[in-house]
């Protein structure tokens, strides 16, 4: 939906004096504040195309009407979060529920909305609609993922899953993206299923034809993930594993990590430090989980963790003087159950502004020193003063600045802009994705 831009001026008006006040309480710490403020507009995070309906979960789907019917209402739709938030300036595709039939046509739409195409995701964990099953005698022409993709112990199966990747890759070249994201259900139900040392062979021998097909600019994400319902294994179950991989495929192959992807209880901050430290971060897949992959609204459970891993992030990513807004991949991966798809991913956004913006607020020299020094209280004191700072302001003024909305979703809500999708695309609508 295009917002037009007088709304949002209006909208700013009406909560410039009290943003004015809030802001205030910033001015004896300006220089601070200014620099946050223009790292928050740098800051793009991509929207990722397979959440913008309402999944449910496996037992059940309660669609909130209006989803988007096709790849257009899917950018119309981010394009609207970008014009509220000035912070979602990139989309990412899953393909094939979203493939770009005419990627000039939609390069363009895109661009209307001043978005950019993020990494392109690759889908080797579904057989493809209308695809003959070899069970039912069907032709070669499509093969089942039933037993896995790229580990699969037939290598016409392997082949064919390397073949869609190199697919995706060329979707992605058409539409000016530079990153290929792949995320493997492959794995096992029951022990003694797999070979865990020729799936991984097999795997690794997969990844490097895929690898060889990558243009010399692009990069690939090994998303790893360490368990679903129904898995005994997963072939890419950790980050050691996605490692090994991107270590074995060359300089262009990064891990990718998940929030959601880890066992119970794991210190996905120190996981982070170690794989910057080592060059091999190559992004997020942001989302919040209180016990498995939950996909839900990032910082809405564990607000501290995502404060911490921007702390890590800010830590590694200045000691290798990386840019903070293009040298790493930030996209959202979330799936939408009780919330409007929107409005949870206007949330996300902002978790993420805020836990960055509290990370670049921590004075690193007397951390350092509390550190150096055994002095355990120090330390704990100067993080936990970062991250109990109101940085909402300078989020806000972030987005003022960059020609946004005060508050994106107080605005949502104003605009009755679902009302308007569901008189504009109906109720019972069913995006594409998850
Ligand atoms: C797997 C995953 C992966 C995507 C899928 C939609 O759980 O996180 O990133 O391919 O969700
Ligand atoms: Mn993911």
């Amino acid at each position: 939906m295009n917002l037009n831009p007088d709304l949002i001026a209006s909208h700013n008006a009406g909560g410039q004096s009290q943003h004015q006040r809030k802001l205030a309480s910033w001015t004896d710490l300006v220089e601070q504040a200014e620099t946050v403020i223009q790292k928050l507009v740098d800051f793009q995070i991509a929207i990722p195309s397979w959440a913008l309906g309402t999944g449910g979960t496996r037992f059940g789907r309660f669609p909130g009407g209006g989803e988007p019917r096709s790849l257009e209402e899917k950018i119309a739709d981010v394009g609207l979060l970008h014009a509220l938030n000035r912070a979602s300036g990139a989309i990412s595709l899953h393909i094939p529920w979203d493939i770009p039939t005419d990627p000039n046509a939609t390069k363009q739409l895109a661009a209307s909305y001043g978005l950019a195409f993020d990494a392109v995701n690759s889908n080797t964990f579904q057989d493809q609609p209308g695809a003959p099953q070899p069970e039912q005698g069907g032709g070669p022409s499509q093969l089942s993922y039933k037993f896995g993709s790229l580990q699969h112990v037939d290598p016409a199966v392997r082949r064919q899953a390397v073949e869609h990747n190199i697919e995706v890759i060329r979707h992605g070249v058409a539409l000016g993206s530079n990153a290929l994201t792949v995320w493997l259900s492959d794995g096992s139900s029951f022990p003694g299923q797999l070979n865990f040392r020729k799936a991984f062979e097999r795997t690794l021998d997969s990844l490097q034809e895929i690898y060889a097909a990558l243009p010399d600019d692009w990069k690939v994400f090994v998303e790893y993930k360490a368990f679903e319902p129904n898995f005994y294994s997963m072939t890419v179950g950790d980050w050691g594993s996605s490692y090994l991989y991107a270590t074995k495929l060359g300089p262009k192959a990064y891990t990718l990590v998940d929030l959601g992807h880890h066992l119970p209880n794991a210190n996905i901050e120190q996981i982070v430090a170690i794989l910057l430290n080592e060059g091999k971060l190559g992004g997020f897949h942001f989302n919040d989980s209180k016990y498995g992959d939950d996909d839900l609204t990032a910082g809405s459970i564990k607000p501290y963790q995502l404060f911490l891993i921007f702390n890590e992030l800010i830590d590694g990513m200045d000691a290798r003087q990386m840019n903070h807004a293009q040298d790493l991949g930030w996209m959202i991966d979330a799936s939408h159950n009780v919330k409007d798809p929107l409005e949870d991913l206007l949330q996300s956004v902002e978790a993420i502004q805020l836990a960055y913006a509290q990370a670049l607020l921590v004075d690193r020299v007397a951390l350092d020193e509390a550190r150096e020094a055994n002095d355990v209280v120090r330390a704990q004191e100067i993080l936990q003063d970062a991250f109990r700072t109101d940085v909402r302001p300078l989020v806000a003024e972030a987005r003022l600045r960059a020609g946004g909305a005060l508050n994106p979703l107080a605005l949502f809500r104003e605009l009755n802009v679902r009302q308007q999708l569901i008189g504009e695309r109906g109720a019972k609508t069913v995006a594409t994705g998850l």
